[in-house]
């Protein structure tokens, strides 16, 4: 009935003729399914211009989605009409290393959508997954019935049927789509994607809360547990999880953003992690321009260098490349910028490894001492590990390891940057005097503390003076 219901509903929603015999409604709608472009590649698409569409808005400047894609629409009598299907898929988070994931047209995140505020919106859902599905499109202003929560507002889409929503977007702004069915294991699995709608302008090609900017990059930072060696996220972590990317892809594997010298950048960041990542961006300031709740009030807006974006909120980051350079921009929490082999390593700093080894590579041949110095070593190491794993720091430089693995990566601002051009420049060639250098070794001062590398712990010698009876305040 749910279904008879809805195939009427789309095809009256799509122009068919209304005229069409009822045997033949089922072919005719299938037919008129919009087609379910996939991607298999993890590499960052060039924005898609979507065909010669004018008026207030039109044409908008596209978004760039790291190391995804935007889904082209069709336009059906003036309703945007774009195909989602939930799917197994296969993830490449880092060259080399696959995921066995569930995403949308053969992508984890799914492609990101882009509409203009007015725009009716017609989304057909197939769910090719073996257990039923939904989505819920987080932050619109829609229908009840649109709103995608399993049991809540529709009967859950089985596997093997589609589903089809229709809304207006009503709100420009950054949003993003999501399961609201098993969602524990869908999101732990990769269901998600991002969602743009672009803003409606004056005669005067302007919005009063939203400015233009000449770069506008989208992603989402998620968050598995893949055991080192297998190939499947465990569904059922909950904070544990050792795998921390932007978009499903960890660094050196997260396309860098470029700007030419003096640009609008603006960086929209949503979170289907299970915490908190303060997103910290080097050498310029920003401004949050907005929110999944809708543009920040210009009187509002303060600047920032970080921004904490806490589970299940978006954010708008808005700056100008006015410094250049090749800048770090990373989650701050130093975990989220490690690969998997960082957790349960016990820490060695300090410990006295001496003689050890041998008689432990007696037993175990490979045996090797990490951490003594610290774990910068791991940066340079070329560690045996684990089938279909990363390093846990990686990524090289022109001066070396960047020791960096998760949520990392760069933003390159240049002069010769040509406008539009993503492609990303050499390494930056720093200008004489302006780059931190080597002091003559005649200059450093000696040590007054025992050194660790030394073996001997700095507070080794320590002692415990307990309080004296009648030190303490009285209270
Ligand atoms: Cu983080």
């Amino acid at each position: 009935m749910t279904q008879a219901i809805n195939r009427r509903t789309w095809l009256a929603g799509a122009g068919v003729a209304t005229a069409v015999a009822a045997a033949s409604v089922s072919r005719v709608a299938l037919a008129a399914l919009p087609e379910a472009v996939q991607q298999t590649s993890a590499d960052t698409a060039a924005p898609w211009t979507p065909p010669g569409v004018t008026g207030a808005g039109r044409p908008y400047n596209p978004v760039v989605t790291l190391n995804g894609w935007t889904l082209p629409w069709r336009l059906n009598n003036g309703v945007k009409e774009l195909h989602l299907v939930a799917e197994p898929v296969v993830r490449e988070m880092a060259p080399g290393f696959l995921v066995n994931m569930w995403g949308y047209n053969g992508q984890s995140p799914g492609p990101t959508i882009e509409v203009v505020e007015g725009d009716r919106v017609r989304l057909f859902v197939t769910n090719r997954l073996p257990e039923h599905t939904t989505i819920h499109w987080h932050g619109q202003r829609l229908p009840n019935g649109m709103d995608g929560v399993g049991g809540l507002n529709q009967p859950a889409i089985p596997a093997g049927k589609t589903f089809v929503y229709e809304f207006e977007a009503k709100r420009p702004g950054t949003f993003m789509y999501h399961p609201h069915a098993d969602e524990m294991t869908q999101m732990a699995m990769g269901m998600m994607g991002f969602w743009v709608t672009h803003p409606r302008l004056d005669a005067q090609g302007r919005h009063p809360q939203i400015d233009p900017v000449q770069r506008d990059y989208c992603f989402l930072l998620s968050a598995y547990d893949v055991e080192p060696g297998s190939m499947t996220p465990q569904v059922n972590t909950m904070l544990d999880q050792n795998i921390w990317t932007f978009n499903s892809r960890v660094f050196p594997g997260i396309t860098p953003l470029v700007a030419r010298l003096g640009e609008r950048v603006r960086v929209r960041v949503g979170n289907l992690t299970m915490t908190n990542h303060p997103i910290h961006i080097h050498g310029i300031e920003f401004e949050v321009t907005g929110t999944d709740g809708g543009p920040v009030p210009k009187s509002a807006r303060w600047p920032e260098v970080s921004a904490d974006i806490a589970v299940g909120q978006m954010r708008q980051l808005e700056f100008t490349a006015d410094e250049p350079g090749d800048w770090a921009m990373h989650c701050h929490k130093s975990h989220h910028t490690m690969g998997a082999m960082g957790h349960s390593v016990p820490t060695m700093i300090g410990a006295d490894h001496s003689g050890l080894v041998k008689k432990l590579q007696r037993a175990v041949p490979d045996y090797m001492v990490m951490g003594e110095r610290g774990m910068a070593d791991m940066g340079e190491m070329e560690m045996e590990l684990p089938h279909n794993t990363f390093p846990m720091m990686t990524g090289t430089g022109p001066y070396g390891p960047i020791e960096m693995g998760g949520m990392f990566t760069t933003l390159k601002v240049r002069a010769d940057q040509r406008a539009g051009d993503y492609s990303e420049p050499a390494p930056y060639v720093h200008p004489a005097g302006t780059q931190s250098r080597l002091v003559d070794a005649a200059q450093t001062p000696p040590a007054t503390r025992p050194s660790a590398a030394a073996g001997q712990s700095p507070i080794a010698s320590a002692s415990v003076r307990k309080p004296e009876a009648g030190s303490g305040h009285a209270h």
